[in-house]
């Protein structure tokens, strides 16, 4: 074991139908799941996306699995080769999908097969804009994400933009798991703020793990 101050105990949050947090689920495993990011970085590099609107994205970018998710001035989509280097996105390291399956079931989800892994990097500033994730195929497959190194602030909002938006602290082991009636809902993450972590240093790295083929 290497608990450290950082260590979250674990717990079940249910945050709304189908959404739980599972507290510190990957906390034994951040180590491990880090150099499987590294690894994917070796072959497909971060790499800031550029919206469909033409703005370069804050969060950097990478994936693996058989399918990644790109966006460009033709829109989001995924893709089995990484635009960057035209070859194969890197595979998905099978730590990463058996902790993803597993924490899907934990949550209610026993069939989940994710094929594709989107990892993102938030430097101090980064931020996601409040969204939706609807370019996957199959909308009853829940979406599992996996934070790791410095804290963040995710918002959490309906199914209509105009809903009422929650603050939820997200931190390095926690893993949230998203699918049934809030599948579809609005989320987005605050701007990063300035730290250090003794995993990843000064940025967050998230995992989002999706069935998208
Ligand atoms: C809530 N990433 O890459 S995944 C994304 O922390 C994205 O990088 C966030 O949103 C991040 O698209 C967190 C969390 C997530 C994904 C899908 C959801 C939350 C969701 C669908 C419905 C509600
Ligand atoms: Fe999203």
């Amino acid at each position: 074991m290497n608990l450290s101050l950082f260590d979250v105990p674990r717990e079940t949050v249910a945050l709304a139908e189908g959404a739980v947090v599972l507290r510190g689920f990957a906390t034994g495993h951040d180590a491990a799941l880090c150099e499987g990011v590294q690894g994917v970085l070796a072959r497909s590099p971060w790499r800031h996306m550029i919206t469909p609107g033409g703005f370069r994205m804050s969060v950097a970018m990478t994936n693996c699995g058989s399918l990644g998710w790109v966006s460009d001035e033709r829109g989001y989509r995924y893709a089995a080769a990484d635009p960057m280097t035209g070859e194969a996105w890197p595979a998905m390291p099978e730590l990463f999908a058996t902790l993803a399956t597993e924490a899907a079931r934990e949550a209610g989800y026993p069939y989940f097969a994710p094929d594709a892994c989107l990892i993102n990097r938030y430097e101090p500033g980064a931020k996601l804009t409040l969204h939706q994730d609807r370019n996957e195929r199959d909308m009853d497959a829940p979406i599992v994400s996996f934070s790791l190194g410095l804290p963040a602030v995710f918002l959490f909002g309906g199914n209509k933009r105009s809903q009422p938006i929650r603050r939820i602290a997200l931190v390095n082991g926690d893993v949230a798991v998203w699918g049934g009636e809030s599948r579809l809902r609005y989320h987005g993450v605050m701007p990063l703020r300035e730290g250090n972590h003794p995993l990843t240093g000064a940025c967050r790295i998230n995992l989002t793990f999706r069935k998208a083929g």
